[in-house]
């Protein structure tokens, strides 16, 4: 009995042990990237937690995971796991109503999708709404800065960019195009009839299906309404019906707010062009006042970057005993402001907590969206300024500050920032560590530079592309975008996945923190071509003297991937819609409700499209079933799931190989991948 005692003792002694002990991360296990493996040591030497730590102590729900948890309403939460014994009889799963498990799946589906048009769209709606300011001379802090792509999308719009006088025909007033362009864009969000006006962008016989199926978006606002009535408890039942709001929402998120966010940007900051910068922690300069800017929207930093550059803010640094103003980017806003300046991302979405534990993170000036609450707890241990910026964005612990930024005195916005910074840098009170990796990168890429890069100014087309394509060089196209998650290992599905096709001839286009992720592999640039692509895309890459993988900005400039995949099909021999090309779409790492949207939109545009992880549909087969089989002979398009990461890969190149079997286009490809025993052969017979 006292032995007994003892024993229950002992354990209970270790229980307690444990629950106090937290469990850390294993550095080398979190992520493949060295600088973040380096910086999750230092978090843990001094303390600090992290994401990675807590995805240690913290496992998800496993009925979440599935899809299959509706908590619409208060009889609820209604679980419907599937067990191991489902599957031998008839389904017979419902919740306290009897919604169905494609039901509830359907239904947290479609919320996602919601959330995600949501946030790329108000995203759009706030750029349109400083466009506005612009057009009506309300600000001088914004300008037009690319007036011919004004030019090129006002007839997208409806807008005149020419006007009959006296029997000539003369150029529009620039400023009269601009206010009638952005009467029209945010015109977008609430009409009250009619449909989207970019939808027409598409390819005719996309257009021409969604208008059949009944999925054309009307306004960019009411289409995710619908999805938030339709999923309330006791409407929609039916998971098909549900897909096709689905489908419409995420349309009017990618053909919609998206894309009018990156045109709308790329008027009033420029079209990026390619550019050479760096990235990853090492780009965090020790001496210098280090500012991180993080989140989404790109009309604060844009600010940021033009007055940390001012003679004034950096004098005012040296007085200060830094050399200078360093400025790195983390998630989107990021991606934004490397895309136009060549500032440097200092790493994608995992790594935002780790550029505060270098010690040298003097600001930290966050935005919307992928942004930790966790970062003020991390802020605190050390002297860095966490500064929210936006109205729908604020954080409740103490020591954040709130400096709202306004278009109308947008500069003085910055200004305020920046010194805060500069006033900061002589606080530090932690040694500084900083990992020394980072690589360079060309980024900086859109469908003009593309156009561009391809042909030349008088002859710039897609079509160089396409012929390498149909001659088998290159393989096929993907986009490899999206997040981080930080339930697998960080970077590690990104970087094998896109290797993996570019190995395979695969050009790849990439968005989000993908592209941060390639960037800090080296991935981005020219001379990567020799070493990973197989000889058909290294030999196109190297004549034409791009990277094999081809950066096109942050999550909404997934909607320059739907226009570039629209100019590879008008520029003829690879079929007449998007789904008839060798393409096909990836999110290795995704955890974001945009990513959800994305995909869908994606696959409504009659893209093949592989999401890592898992997807929160396999608690309901049939629903699964219908997204990843059904919706290919709809769409053209369909939803996957992979988690191995080559296995991912070939799953996106055996349906490029498909496509091209289809186009009738295989047999180049065979000729072209010959190797030297296929050659020796030849010339022995
Ligand atoms: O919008 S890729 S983690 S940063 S959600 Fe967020 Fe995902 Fe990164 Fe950009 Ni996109």
């Amino acid at each position: 009995m006292a032995e007994l005692k003892k024993v229950v003792e002992a354990k209970e002694a270790k229980e307690v042990k444990e629950a106090k002990v937290p469990k850390l991360a294993d550095p080398v296990g979190a992520s493949i990237d060295i600088a973040t493996q380096e910086m999750i040591r230092r978090a843990q030497e001094l303390g600090v937690e992290t994401v990675f730590d807590r995805a240690v102590s913290m496992k998800p729900c496993n009925i979440g995971i599935q899809g299959t948890c509706c908590k619409n309403c208060a009889m609820g939460p209604c679980r419907l796991p599937l067990t191991k014994s489902d599957g031998d009889g008839p389904d017979e799963r419902k919740g306290l109503c009897g919604a169905t498990a494609n039901t509830i799946a359907a239904r947290n589906f479609a919320r996602m999708v919601a959330a995600g048009a949501s946030a790329h769209s108000d995203h759009g709606r706030g750029v349109a709404e400083v466009f506005m300011s612009v057009a009506k001379k309300e600000t001088n802090d914004y300008k037009i800065k690319d007036p011919q792509k004004l030019i090129a999308i006002a007839p997208n719009f409806d807008v005149a960019t020419t006007v009959e006088v006296d029997g000539k025909t003369i150029d529009r007033d620039l400023n009269e195009i601009a206010l009638e362009v952005a009467e029209k864009a945010l015109n977008e969000w609430g009409k009250s009839s009619g449909e989207l006006r970019y939808l027409k962008r598409a390819p005719a016989p996309l257009y021409e299906r969604w208008k059949k199926l009944g999925v054309l978006p009307r306004n960019i606002d009411r289409e995710t309404v619908e999805i938030m009535h339709r999923t309330h408890m006791g409407v929609d039942q039916d998971y098909k019906n549900l897909v096709k709001q689905c489908t419409r929402c995420s349309l009017a998120d990618g053909w919609g707010g998206s894309m009018i966010a990156t045109d709308l940007q790329d008027v009033m900051f420029g079209t990026p062009f390619p550019l050479q910068s760096e990235a990853n922690l090492g780009i965090m300069k020790e001496d210098h006042v280090n500012i991180i800017i993080h989140g989404h929207e790109p009309i604060l930093s844009e600010m940021i970057v033009a007055a940390s550059q001012s003679k004034e803010m950096i004098d005012y640094a040296k007085t200060k005993g830094a050399k200078g103003i360093q400025l790195g980017g983390i998630c989107c806003t990021g991606n934004e402001i490397l895309q136009r300046h060549g500032v440097p991302p200092a790493g994608t979405f995992l790594q935002q907590e780790l550029a505060i534990i270098t010690g040298a993170c003097d600001a930290m000036v966050v935005d919307v969206q992928c942004v930790f609450q966790n970062l003020a707890n991390v802020a605190k241990c050390f002297h860095t300024k966490l500064i929210t910026t936006h109205p729908i964005a604020k954080m409740e612990q103490e020591n954040v500050i709130h400096i709202e930024f306004d278009e109308h005195h947008a500069m003085d916005d910055a200004k305020r920032i920046v010194s805060m910074a500069i006033d900061n840098f002589t606080n530090r009170r932690v040694e500084v560590m900083i990992p020394r990796h980072k690589a360079t990168q060309i980024a900086g890429f859109s469908v003009e530079s593309i156009k561009y890069h391809l042909g030349g100014t008088f002859r710039g087309d897609y079509y160089t592309l396409n012929d390498n394509i149909i001659n088998g060089r290159i393989r096929g196209i993907a986009g490899v975008v999206g997040c981080n998650n930080a339930r697998t290992r960080h970077n590690e599905a990104h970087i094998a996945i896109v290797k993996e096709l570019i190995k395979n001839d695969v050009i790849v286009l990439t968005t989000g923190c993908n592209g941060i992720a390639c960037a800090m592999e080296g991935l981005l640039s020219p001379e990567t071509a020799a070493v990973f692509c197989g000889p058909g895309l290294a030999e196109v890459c190297e004549t034409v003297g791009i990277p094999p993988v081809l950066h096109l900005g942050s999550c909404v400039d997934n909607s320059r991937i739907l226009l570039a995949a629209t100019e590879v099909v008008k520029a003829g021999g690879l079929g007449k819609d998007i789904c008839d090309l060798p393409a096909a779409g990836s999110a290795p790492e995704w955890m974001s409700e945009k990513a959800i949207s994305i995909g869908q939109y994606f696959v409504a545009s009659g893209v093949y499209t592989v999401f890592g992880l898992h997807l929160p549909m396999s608690g309901a087969p049939v629903f699964q079933d219908y997204m990843f089989n059904e919706l290919e002979k709809i769409y053209g398009g369909m939803w996957d799931c992979e988690a191995d990461p080559i296995k991912h890969a070939h799953k996106m190149i055996a349906h490029i190989d498909k496509k091209r079997k289809a186009l009738g286009i295989d047999k180049a490809r065979e000729r072209v991948l010959m190797d030297m025993a296929d050659r020796q052969k030849l010339e022995t017979a």
